[in-house]
Protein backbone atom coordinates (compact mmCIF):
# COMPACT_ATOMS: atom_id res chain seq x y z
CA UNK A 1 0.00 0.00 0.00
CA UNK A 2 1.14 3.35 -1.26
CA UNK A 3 -0.75 6.02 1.22
CA UNK A 4 -0.45 9.39 -0.33
CA UNK A 5 0.96 11.45 3.11
CA UNK A 6 4.52 10.74 4.50
CA UNK A 7 3.72 8.09 8.05
CA UNK A 8 6.71 10.16 9.57
CA UNK A 9 4.49 13.61 9.14
CA UNK A 10 1.69 11.92 11.16
CA UNK A 11 3.58 10.56 13.36
CA UNK A 12 5.66 13.96 14.45
CA UNK A 13 2.31 15.92 14.71
CA UNK A 14 1.04 12.79 16.90
CA UNK A 15 3.90 12.82 19.43
CA UNK A 16 3.27 16.86 20.20
CA UNK A 17 0.15 16.16 20.79
CA UNK A 18 0.33 12.35 22.96
CA UNK A 19 0.71 13.50 26.26
CA UNK A 20 -2.28 15.96 26.27
CA UNK A 21 -4.62 13.16 24.31
CA UNK A 22 -3.23 10.47 27.06
CA UNK A 23 -4.34 12.84 30.19
CA UNK A 24 -7.81 13.96 28.42
CA UNK A 25 -8.64 9.84 27.69
CA UNK A 26 -7.50 9.28 31.10
CA UNK A 27 -9.99 11.96 32.90
CA UNK A 28 -12.73 10.96 30.36
CA UNK A 29 -12.04 7.38 31.53
CA UNK A 30 -12.60 7.91 35.16
CA UNK A 31 -15.64 9.98 34.49
CA UNK A 32 -17.47 7.72 32.26
CA UNK A 33 -16.46 4.64 34.58
CA UNK A 34 -18.37 6.53 37.42
CA UNK A 35 -21.38 6.51 35.16
CA UNK A 36 -20.86 2.76 34.25
CA UNK A 37 -19.34 3.45 30.99
CA UNK A 38 -15.71 1.36 30.01
CA UNK A 39 -13.96 3.83 27.41
CA UNK A 40 -12.50 1.28 26.24
CA UNK A 41 -15.42 -0.71 24.75
CA UNK A 42 -16.77 2.58 23.61
CA UNK A 43 -12.94 3.16 21.91
CA UNK A 44 -13.43 -0.15 20.06
CA UNK A 45 -16.95 0.08 18.86
CA UNK A 46 -15.91 3.64 17.65
CA UNK A 47 -12.74 1.60 15.76
CA UNK A 48 -15.31 -0.42 14.43
CA UNK A 49 -17.53 2.22 12.71
CA UNK A 50 -17.20 3.77 9.21
CA UNK A 51 -18.70 6.17 6.53
CA UNK A 52 -17.69 6.12 3.00
CA UNK A 53 -17.03 9.72 1.39
CA UNK A 54 -18.49 10.62 -1.99
CA UNK A 55 -16.21 10.72 -5.15
CA UNK A 56 -18.08 13.92 -6.18
CA UNK A 57 -17.46 15.38 -2.24
CA UNK A 58 -13.34 15.54 -3.01
CA UNK A 59 -14.15 18.09 -5.77
CA UNK A 60 -15.01 21.47 -4.98
CA UNK A 61 -19.07 21.88 -5.00
CA UNK A 62 -21.27 24.84 -6.26
CA UNK A 63 -24.63 26.53 -6.14
CA UNK A 64 -26.80 26.94 -9.33
CA UNK A 65 -25.24 30.51 -9.64
CA UNK A 66 -21.43 29.65 -9.18
CA UNK A 67 -18.93 27.25 -8.70
CA UNK A 68 -15.65 28.36 -7.04
CA UNK A 69 -12.59 25.85 -7.91
CA UNK A 70 -9.82 25.95 -5.77
CA UNK A 71 -5.89 25.51 -6.92
CA UNK A 72 -5.06 21.84 -6.89
CA UNK A 73 -8.78 20.50 -6.95
CA UNK A 74 -9.03 17.07 -8.34
CA UNK A 75 -10.22 17.09 -11.70
CA UNK A 76 -10.73 13.36 -12.03
CA UNK A 77 -11.31 10.08 -10.34
CA UNK A 78 -8.14 8.68 -10.02
CA UNK A 79 -7.29 12.13 -8.33
CA UNK A 80 -10.26 12.28 -6.39
CA UNK A 81 -9.19 8.60 -5.12
CA UNK A 82 -5.94 9.83 -4.23
CA UNK A 83 -7.81 12.75 -1.70
CA UNK A 84 -10.05 10.30 -0.35
CA UNK A 85 -7.19 8.34 0.89
CA UNK A 86 -5.90 11.23 2.41
CA UNK A 87 -8.94 11.74 4.41
CA UNK A 88 -8.66 8.16 5.60
CA UNK A 89 -5.13 8.17 6.49
CA UNK A 90 -5.94 11.11 8.74
CA UNK A 91 -8.88 9.88 10.64
CA UNK A 92 -9.08 6.69 9.27
CA UNK A 93 -13.08 6.20 9.34
CA UNK A 94 -13.42 6.74 5.73
CA UNK A 95 -11.98 3.40 4.19
CA UNK A 96 -14.47 3.27 1.23
CA UNK A 97 -15.54 5.92 -1.48
CA UNK A 98 -19.04 5.93 -3.38
CA UNK A 99 -18.64 6.52 -6.79
CA UNK A 100 -20.84 8.26 -9.15
CA UNK A 101 -21.45 7.31 -12.91
CA UNK A 102 -20.84 8.23 -15.57
CA UNK A 103 -19.16 11.47 -13.82
CA UNK A 104 -16.33 8.32 -12.34
CA UNK A 105 -16.34 6.73 -16.11
CA UNK A 106 -13.00 4.73 -16.92
CA UNK A 107 -12.18 2.65 -19.46
CA UNK A 108 -10.54 -0.57 -16.79
CA UNK A 109 -12.92 -0.63 -13.04
CA UNK A 110 -10.19 -3.86 -12.02
CA UNK A 111 -7.57 -1.75 -12.77
CA UNK A 112 -9.58 1.34 -10.65
CA UNK A 113 -10.37 -1.40 -7.72
CA UNK A 114 -6.72 -1.72 -7.33
CA UNK A 115 -5.64 1.21 -7.71
CA UNK A 116 -7.91 2.38 -4.50
CA UNK A 117 -7.10 -0.62 -2.71
CA UNK A 118 -3.31 0.73 -3.16
CA UNK A 119 -4.56 3.94 -1.60
CA UNK A 120 -6.36 1.39 1.39
CA UNK A 121 -9.73 2.31 0.16
CA UNK A 122 -12.64 0.06 -1.01
CA UNK A 123 -16.47 0.89 -2.80
CA UNK A 124 -19.33 1.43 -1.36
CA UNK A 125 -22.48 2.31 -3.38
CA UNK A 126 -22.39 3.17 -7.16
CA UNK A 127 -24.77 5.87 -7.62
CA UNK A 128 -26.23 6.26 -11.21
CA UNK A 129 -27.47 9.82 -12.93
CA UNK A 130 -30.26 10.03 -14.94
CA UNK A 131 -30.85 13.65 -13.45
CA UNK A 132 -28.06 15.09 -16.20
CA UNK A 133 -27.81 14.58 -19.89
CA UNK A 134 -24.73 13.62 -21.13
CA UNK A 135 -22.50 14.28 -24.78
CA UNK A 136 -23.86 12.38 -27.49
CA UNK A 137 -26.33 11.00 -25.50
CA UNK A 138 -29.45 9.37 -27.75
CA UNK A 139 -32.45 10.62 -25.59
CA UNK A 140 -32.81 13.51 -22.86
CA UNK A 141 -33.69 13.30 -19.40
CA UNK A 142 -34.91 17.18 -19.05
CA UNK A 143 -38.53 15.79 -18.70
CA UNK A 144 -37.60 12.58 -16.68
CA UNK A 145 -36.09 9.42 -16.91
CA UNK A 146 -37.23 6.07 -15.51
CA UNK A 147 -40.01 7.77 -15.17
CA UNK A 148 -40.46 9.46 -18.74
CA UNK A 149 -43.50 9.59 -20.60
CA UNK A 150 -40.88 8.29 -23.76
CA UNK A 151 -40.34 4.56 -23.63
CA UNK A 152 -37.12 5.25 -25.31
CA UNK A 153 -35.70 7.61 -22.31
CA UNK A 154 -37.01 4.45 -19.32
CA UNK A 155 -35.02 2.31 -21.47
CA UNK A 156 -32.15 4.52 -21.63
CA UNK A 157 -32.10 4.96 -17.92
CA UNK A 158 -33.04 1.45 -16.90
CA UNK A 159 -29.79 0.70 -19.27
CA UNK A 160 -27.86 3.06 -17.19
CA UNK A 161 -28.28 1.67 -13.81
CA UNK A 162 -27.89 -2.14 -15.13
CA UNK A 163 -24.69 -0.52 -16.10
CA UNK A 164 -23.46 0.98 -13.32
CA UNK A 165 -24.31 -2.64 -11.31
CA UNK A 166 -22.35 -4.05 -13.86
CA UNK A 167 -19.44 -1.33 -12.99
CA UNK A 168 -20.21 -1.69 -9.04
CA UNK A 169 -19.70 -5.66 -9.30
CA UNK A 170 -16.21 -5.06 -11.13
CA UNK A 171 -15.60 -2.74 -8.12
CA UNK A 172 -16.88 -4.54 -4.89
CA UNK A 173 -19.69 -3.03 -4.64
CA UNK A 174 -23.16 -4.01 -3.18
CA UNK A 175 -25.67 -1.62 -3.44
CA UNK A 176 -27.19 0.53 -6.27
CA UNK A 177 -28.27 3.90 -4.81
CA UNK A 178 -31.10 5.29 -7.35
CA UNK A 179 -31.89 9.57 -6.95
CA UNK A 180 -34.04 10.40 -10.13
CA UNK A 181 -34.67 13.75 -10.53
CA UNK A 182 -37.72 12.97 -12.17
CA UNK A 183 -40.71 15.37 -11.71
CA UNK A 184 -42.50 18.47 -12.43
CA UNK A 185 -42.71 22.60 -12.35
CA UNK A 186 -46.37 22.85 -12.78
CA UNK A 187 -49.38 21.41 -11.88
CA UNK A 188 -51.19 19.60 -14.47
CA UNK A 189 -47.63 18.93 -16.10
CA UNK A 190 -47.95 15.57 -15.75
CA UNK A 191 -50.20 12.62 -14.02
CA UNK A 192 -49.00 12.21 -10.58
CA UNK A 193 -50.19 8.50 -10.74
CA UNK A 194 -49.19 7.22 -14.00
CA UNK A 195 -45.63 9.03 -13.41
CA UNK A 196 -45.54 6.87 -10.68
CA UNK A 197 -46.74 3.64 -12.52
CA UNK A 198 -43.63 4.29 -15.09
CA UNK A 199 -41.19 4.97 -12.20
CA UNK A 200 -42.32 1.81 -10.61
CA UNK A 201 -42.23 -0.24 -13.79
CA UNK A 202 -38.70 0.63 -14.67
CA UNK A 203 -37.20 0.55 -11.50
CA UNK A 204 -38.87 -3.21 -11.63
CA UNK A 205 -36.40 -3.55 -14.68
CA UNK A 206 -33.41 -2.50 -13.06
CA UNK A 207 -34.44 -4.59 -9.50
CA UNK A 208 -34.41 -7.64 -11.85
CA UNK A 209 -30.77 -7.20 -12.46
CA UNK A 210 -29.30 -6.92 -8.79
CA UNK A 211 -27.55 -9.86 -7.89
CA UNK A 212 -28.52 -11.75 -5.49
CA UNK A 213 -26.57 -10.23 -2.46
CA UNK A 214 -27.02 -6.48 -3.55
CA UNK A 215 -29.42 -3.97 -2.45
CA UNK A 216 -31.00 -1.19 -4.41
CA UNK A 217 -31.16 2.21 -2.27
CA UNK A 218 -34.23 4.57 -3.37
CA UNK A 219 -33.07 7.94 -2.60
CA UNK A 220 -35.88 10.51 -2.05
CA UNK A 221 -36.30 14.41 -2.09
CA UNK A 222 -38.42 16.50 -1.57
CA UNK A 223 -37.70 18.74 -4.22
CA UNK A 224 -35.28 20.24 -6.98
CA UNK A 225 -35.10 19.70 -9.78
CA UNK A 226 -38.21 19.53 -9.62
CA UNK A 227 -40.07 22.16 -8.09
CA UNK A 228 -44.31 21.50 -8.12
CA UNK A 229 -43.79 17.48 -7.59
CA UNK A 230 -41.33 14.76 -7.24
CA UNK A 231 -41.80 11.34 -8.09
CA UNK A 232 -40.01 9.70 -5.01
CA UNK A 233 -40.32 13.23 -3.11
CA UNK A 234 -40.59 11.43 0.34
CA UNK A 235 -40.14 8.65 2.73
CA UNK A 236 -43.66 7.23 2.00
CA UNK A 237 -43.44 7.36 -1.70
CA UNK A 238 -39.72 5.62 -0.77
CA UNK A 239 -41.04 3.18 1.20
CA UNK A 240 -43.78 2.00 -0.70
CA UNK A 241 -41.94 1.62 -3.98
CA UNK A 242 -39.25 -0.62 -2.12
CA UNK A 243 -42.40 -2.48 -0.91
CA UNK A 244 -43.77 -3.09 -4.27
CA UNK A 245 -40.17 -4.06 -5.68
CA UNK A 246 -39.25 -6.41 -3.29
CA UNK A 247 -36.92 -7.22 -0.23
CA UNK A 248 -33.80 -6.48 -2.11
CA UNK A 249 -35.29 -2.38 -2.16
CA UNK A 250 -34.57 -0.27 0.91
CA UNK A 251 -34.92 3.36 1.63
CA UNK A 252 -32.13 5.91 1.94
CA UNK A 253 -32.26 9.17 4.03
CA UNK A 254 -30.35 11.62 2.64
CA UNK A 255 -30.48 14.38 5.57
CA UNK A 256 -31.23 17.53 3.11
CA UNK A 257 -34.02 15.76 1.27
CA UNK A 258 -37.22 16.58 3.67
CA UNK A 259 -39.04 19.60 4.41
CA UNK A 260 -37.60 22.17 7.00
CA UNK A 261 -38.17 20.50 10.45
CA UNK A 262 -38.73 17.35 9.74
CA UNK A 263 -38.30 14.45 12.22
CA UNK A 264 -35.84 12.92 10.50
CA UNK A 265 -34.84 10.48 13.56
CA UNK A 266 -38.21 9.43 13.44
CA UNK A 267 -37.96 8.78 9.88
CA UNK A 268 -35.51 6.33 10.65
CA UNK A 269 -37.04 4.24 13.34
CA UNK A 270 -39.95 3.83 11.09
CA UNK A 271 -37.91 2.61 8.00
CA UNK A 272 -36.58 0.18 10.73
CA UNK A 273 -39.83 -0.93 11.80
CA UNK A 274 -40.65 -2.05 8.63
CA UNK A 275 -37.05 -3.79 7.28
CA UNK A 276 -36.64 -0.91 5.08
CA UNK A 277 -33.70 1.40 6.35
CA UNK A 278 -31.15 0.99 4.06
CA UNK A 279 -28.69 3.64 4.10
CA UNK A 280 -28.07 7.57 4.59
CA UNK A 281 -26.39 10.71 2.66
CA UNK A 282 -25.03 12.43 5.57
CA UNK A 283 -25.03 16.33 5.27
CA UNK A 284 -26.57 18.98 6.92
CA UNK A 285 -29.13 21.66 6.24
CA UNK A 286 -30.83 24.59 7.32
CA UNK A 287 -33.47 25.44 4.19
CA UNK A 288 -33.16 22.67 2.12
CA UNK A 289 -30.71 20.54 0.73
CA UNK A 290 -27.95 22.70 1.45
CA UNK A 291 -25.67 19.59 1.46
CA UNK A 292 -23.68 21.70 4.03
CA UNK A 293 -21.24 19.98 6.09
CA UNK A 294 -22.50 17.05 8.64
CA UNK A 295 -23.40 18.27 12.42
CA UNK A 296 -22.50 22.02 11.43
CA UNK A 297 -26.18 22.99 11.90
CA UNK A 298 -27.71 20.79 13.63
CA UNK A 299 -25.29 18.71 15.60
CA UNK A 300 -28.41 17.68 17.75
CA UNK A 301 -30.26 15.80 15.14
CA UNK A 302 -27.07 13.67 13.93
CA UNK A 303 -26.90 12.47 17.57
CA UNK A 304 -30.59 11.87 17.80
CA UNK A 305 -30.74 9.41 14.59
CA UNK A 306 -27.52 7.46 15.89
CA UNK A 307 -29.59 7.07 18.85
CA UNK A 308 -32.51 5.52 17.09
CA UNK A 309 -29.71 3.04 15.09
CA UNK A 310 -27.94 1.96 18.30
CA UNK A 311 -32.02 0.98 19.23
CA UNK A 312 -32.31 0.03 15.67
CA UNK A 313 -29.21 -2.68 16.29
CA UNK A 314 -30.03 -4.07 19.42
CA UNK A 315 -33.91 -4.55 18.36
CA UNK A 316 -33.41 -5.79 14.85
CA UNK A 317 -35.99 -6.26 12.47
CA UNK A 318 -34.57 -8.56 9.51
CA UNK A 319 -30.95 -7.31 8.46
CA UNK A 320 -29.67 -4.36 10.11
CA UNK A 321 -27.35 -3.28 7.34
CA UNK A 322 -27.39 1.18 6.30
CA UNK A 323 -25.02 1.91 4.23
CA UNK A 324 -23.29 4.89 5.74
CA UNK A 325 -22.42 7.68 3.17
CA UNK A 326 -21.41 11.42 3.45
CA UNK A 327 -23.20 13.87 0.47
CA UNK A 328 -22.19 17.10 0.73
CA UNK A 329 -21.22 20.06 -1.58
CA UNK A 330 -18.21 21.46 -0.34
CA UNK A 331 -18.58 25.07 -2.03
CA UNK A 332 -16.24 27.36 0.32
CA UNK A 333 -14.01 25.18 2.16
CA UNK A 334 -11.22 22.89 0.69
CA UNK A 335 -13.01 19.69 -0.14
CA UNK A 336 -10.45 17.32 2.89
CA UNK A 337 -11.03 19.63 5.43
CA UNK A 338 -15.06 19.20 4.99
CA UNK A 339 -14.58 15.73 4.72
CA UNK A 340 -12.38 15.45 7.80
CA UNK A 341 -14.93 17.30 10.05
CA UNK A 342 -17.60 15.93 8.76
CA UNK A 343 -16.57 12.08 9.37
CA UNK A 344 -15.45 13.50 13.14
CA UNK A 345 -18.71 14.87 13.42
CA UNK A 346 -20.61 11.84 12.25
CA UNK A 347 -18.37 9.01 14.40
CA UNK A 348 -18.58 11.48 17.01
CA UNK A 349 -22.33 10.89 16.97
CA UNK A 350 -22.32 7.54 16.85
CA UNK A 351 -19.95 7.50 20.27
CA UNK A 352 -22.61 9.58 21.97
CA UNK A 353 -25.42 7.32 20.88
CA UNK A 354 -23.69 4.49 21.99
CA UNK A 355 -22.91 6.45 25.69
CA UNK A 356 -26.56 6.53 26.42
CA UNK A 357 -28.02 5.14 29.34
CA UNK A 358 -30.95 2.77 27.74
CA UNK A 359 -31.81 1.02 30.71
CA UNK A 360 -32.80 4.30 32.01
CA UNK A 361 -33.91 5.67 29.41
CA UNK A 362 -36.29 2.56 28.73
CA UNK A 363 -37.45 2.87 32.47
CA UNK A 364 -38.13 6.96 31.80
CA UNK A 365 -40.14 6.34 29.31
CA UNK A 366 -42.10 3.32 30.39
CA UNK A 367 -42.82 5.26 33.57
CA UNK A 368 -43.97 8.57 31.58
CA UNK A 369 -41.07 10.59 32.87
CA UNK A 370 -40.57 12.88 30.48
CA UNK A 371 -37.84 15.16 32.33
CA UNK A 372 -35.53 11.69 33.25
CA UNK A 373 -36.34 10.00 29.88
CA UNK A 374 -35.12 13.45 28.17
CA UNK A 375 -32.19 13.76 30.54
CA UNK A 376 -31.02 10.38 29.43
CA UNK A 377 -30.28 11.69 26.51
CA UNK A 378 -29.09 14.79 27.20
CA UNK A 379 -26.37 13.65 29.30
CA UNK A 380 -24.46 11.59 26.74
CA UNK A 381 -25.26 14.49 23.65
CA UNK A 382 -23.39 15.86 26.61
CA UNK A 383 -20.06 14.17 26.56
CA UNK A 384 -17.46 15.99 25.15
CA UNK A 385 -15.90 12.20 22.72
CA UNK A 386 -12.99 14.19 20.99
CA UNK A 387 -10.15 12.05 23.06
CA UNK A 388 -12.37 8.60 22.94
CA UNK A 389 -12.25 9.74 18.63
CA UNK A 390 -8.43 10.77 18.83
CA UNK A 391 -7.39 7.89 20.71
CA UNK A 392 -9.50 5.28 17.96
CA UNK A 393 -8.04 7.11 14.97
CA UNK A 394 -4.21 7.48 16.48
CA UNK A 395 -4.16 3.44 17.68
CA UNK A 396 -5.49 2.96 13.97
CA UNK A 397 -2.21 5.02 12.60
CA UNK A 398 -4.11 7.87 12.18
CA UNK A 399 -3.86 11.60 13.36
CA UNK A 400 -4.47 12.87 16.48
CA UNK A 401 -5.36 16.66 15.29
CA UNK A 402 -6.24 15.60 11.99
CA UNK A 403 -6.50 19.16 9.94
CA UNK A 404 -4.03 20.75 11.73
CA UNK A 405 -1.72 17.78 10.58
CA UNK A 406 -3.82 18.11 6.90
CA UNK A 407 -2.66 21.76 6.62
CA UNK A 408 0.99 20.83 7.94
CA UNK A 409 0.94 18.40 4.86
CA UNK A 410 0.67 21.47 2.98
CA UNK A 411 -1.27 19.10 0.28
CA UNK A 412 -3.64 21.40 -1.48
CA UNK A 413 -0.59 23.61 -2.55
CA UNK A 414 1.57 20.86 -3.86
CA UNK A 415 -1.06 19.43 -5.63
CA UNK A 416 -1.74 23.24 -6.86
CA UNK A 417 1.68 23.18 -8.67
CA UNK A 418 0.75 19.29 -10.32
CA UNK A 419 -2.78 19.46 -10.78
CA UNK A 420 -4.61 20.92 -13.82
CA UNK A 421 -6.76 23.80 -13.00
CA UNK A 422 -10.54 23.21 -12.96
CA UNK A 423 -12.95 25.34 -14.84
CA UNK A 424 -15.48 28.30 -13.69
CA UNK A 425 -19.11 27.40 -14.38
CA UNK A 426 -22.13 26.49 -12.29
CA UNK A 427 -22.30 23.17 -10.60
CA UNK A 428 -24.62 21.26 -7.90
CA UNK A 429 -23.31 18.56 -7.15
C1 LIG B 1 -29.38 14.74 -5.12
O1 LIG B 1 -29.55 16.00 -4.56
C2 LIG B 1 -28.29 13.97 -4.41
O2 LIG B 1 -28.51 14.01 -3.02
C3 LIG B 1 -28.19 12.55 -4.91
O3 LIG B 1 -27.66 11.70 -3.91
C4 LIG B 1 -27.18 12.69 -6.01
O4 LIG B 1 -26.63 11.48 -6.42
C5 LIG B 1 -26.19 13.62 -5.34
O5 LIG B 1 -27.02 14.56 -4.66
C6 LIG B 1 -25.21 14.28 -6.24
O6 LIG B 1 -25.84 15.18 -7.11
MN1 LIG C 1 -27.88 12.37 -1.74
Amino acid sequence: MSLPLSDELIAEANVREADALEEDYAALGRKLSRAGLDIDSIKNRVAGFSVAVPSWGAGRGGTRFAKFPIPGEPTNIHEKLTDCAVVNQLCRVTPRVSPHFPWDKVSDYAELREEAASLGLGFDAVNSNTFQDQPGQAHSYATGSLSATDPHVRDQAIAHNIECIEIGRKLGSRDLTVWVGDGTNFPGQQDLTRSLDRYLEAAAEVYAALPDDWRMLLEHKLFEPAFYSSVISDWGSSILAAQELGDKAKCLVDLGHHAPNTNIEQIVARLHRFGKLGGFHFNDSKYGDDDLDSGSINPHQLFLIFNELIEAEAHPRGEFRPSYMIDQSHNVTDPIESMLSSAEAIAGSFAKALMVDREALHAAQDANDTMMAFQALRRAYNIDVAPILAKARVEAGGAIDVLGTYRESRWRERKAQERKPVGLGAGIV
